[in-house]
């Protein structure tokens, strides 16, 4: 019996700190922000030299770069899907393309990864076989002359691929294996490109040894029987948001030294008519009334700052305001009037501060929310209500002649 439960201890604390490796890891991944995805290829051909344009291999298992035994070349041409798999405010931080090489003749040869300029086909054309000869072009198939067989020659009526004269990356092809190029800063430079100019990806073309004859390696391609054989690009990236370092104040919840802190909700407003909301977050604002803010969708660009509380009425930031991702805006509605959309605040005790009253929020501050408050008040509501313009947690008559102030004001919503 003895043993048995000193084994079940043993058993526990290994338990435990698994757990403990397991959330140590997860939240390094939190605080780096960085993320790593593996993407399948979205097309691969290979460009078999041949003056008529009329040889391609679309859907075959393999394909190929360098010159074969006849002395004829061979070019491997591969795209991938990159916006459809990254968001578009990542900055990417690597990237490596891995390739298994299934058959060569020869031993060490390099091959080069060049940036495709224009865009190319993937049709149905399928050799079978080794693949070695290819086979008769399919309508959108990439070939020796043609982005599109046979309708699209390649920009310039250039032969064998239009492709950029820079090298993203090599690596030296020996035996049958699995090869990885990059990551390179020119990699890293095209699958940028490509993620902000989605028209633009061509991906790359593979240039093997051109120079010697035999060189030419294989390689296994989208529709490999074997799927861990198929090409793979493995990205790194980090997100850029926008974020704001908001300070505002809530006429209600602050006495001169110190604000209740209390959950807002910003929004990021369109600069331009009809100023629809572009994106929300939600923040705590602090005792001293700042809080941070980030925004998962909004790209960077000129927005509004909206202000929404419980219980203030919505508040606009005076002017657009330029938001770059990956630089925290800071913006203080309490400097001024001014710095909200018609000056629609009230100054408190030293500070500007956004209205309170608006329980309904329905853009005013009337009769309908004095009831309210007069309810709950009447019933001596506690805790965390809307009616509690004051922050105290308790409904009463101070939270009653704070929303009858600014029912007399007539404080409603001011925007663009
Ligand atoms: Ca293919
Ligand atoms: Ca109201
Ligand atoms: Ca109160």
């Amino acid at each position: 019996m003895k043993q048995k439960h000193s084994y079940g201890k043993v058993t526990l604390l290994k338990l435990t700190l698994v757990i403990f490796v397991i959330m140590l890891i997860l939240s390094f991944r939190e605080t780096e922000a960085q993320t790593t995805v593996n993407l399948g290829s979205m097309k691969d051909n290979t460009l078999y030299e041949d003056e008529g344009g009329f040889i391609s291999n679309g859907s075959g298992q393999y394909f190929f770069a360098g010159k074969t035994a006849g002395d004829m070349l061979r070019r491997g041409v591969i795209a991938f899907d990159i916006a459809g798999s990254i968001p578009s405010n990542a900055t990417v931080t690597s990237v490596t393309l891995t390739l298994r090489m299934s058959k060569t003749i020869s031993g060490n040869k390099n091959v080069k990864l060049q940036k495709i300029l224009q865009n190319w086909g993937e049709g149905t054309s399928s050799p079978g076989g080794e693949e070695g000869f290819g086979a008769a072009a399919e309508p959108g198939d990439a070939t020796w002359l043609h982005s599109y067989y046979d309708t699209t020659a390649w920009t310039d009526n250039e032969l064998g691929g239009y492709f950029s004269h820079d090298v993203s990356a090599t690596a030296s092809v020996g035996a049958v294996g699995f090869y990885t190029w990059g990551s390179t800063t020119q990699m890293v430079s095209d699958v940028q490109g490509w993620l902000s100019n989605p028209t633009q990806n061509g991906g790359w073309i593979l240039i093997g040894d051109e120079s010697s004859t035999a060189s030419a390696k294989r390689f296994d391609t989208k529709e490999n029987l074997t799927a861990v054989n198929r090409p793979k690009l493995t990205v790194t990236y980090t997100l850029n948001f926008v974020s704001l370092n908001l300070t505002t104040f809530i006429e209600g919840f602050w006495d001169g030294t110190s604000m209740v802190s209390d959950t807002a909700r910003v929004y990021l407003a369109n600069s331009s008519s009809p100023f629809n909301f572009i994106d929300s977050s939600k923040g705590i604002l602090n005792t001293n009334g700042s809080g941070t803010f980030t925004f998962a969708n909004a790209p960077g660009g000129s927005y509004f700052i909206v202000v929404n509380h419980r219980n203030t009425i919505e508040t606009w930031s005076s002017s657009p305001q330029t938001f770059t991702a990956g630089t925290p805006l800071n913006y203080n509605f309490s400097l001024s009037a001014g710095n909200a959309y018609g000056n629609n605040q009230i100054l408190k005790l030293s500070k500007y501060c956004i209205y309170s009253g608006d329980v309904n929020k329905d853009g005013i501050v009337d009769a309908s929310d004095i009831s309210s408050v007069e309810n709950d008040a009447v019933n001596s509501v506690s805790g965390y209500v809307q009616t509690d313009v004051t922050g105290d947690d308790y409904v009463d008559s101070s939270d009653i002649s704070l929303v009858e102030n600014n029912a007399a004001l007539a404080v409603e919503l001011l925007k663009p």
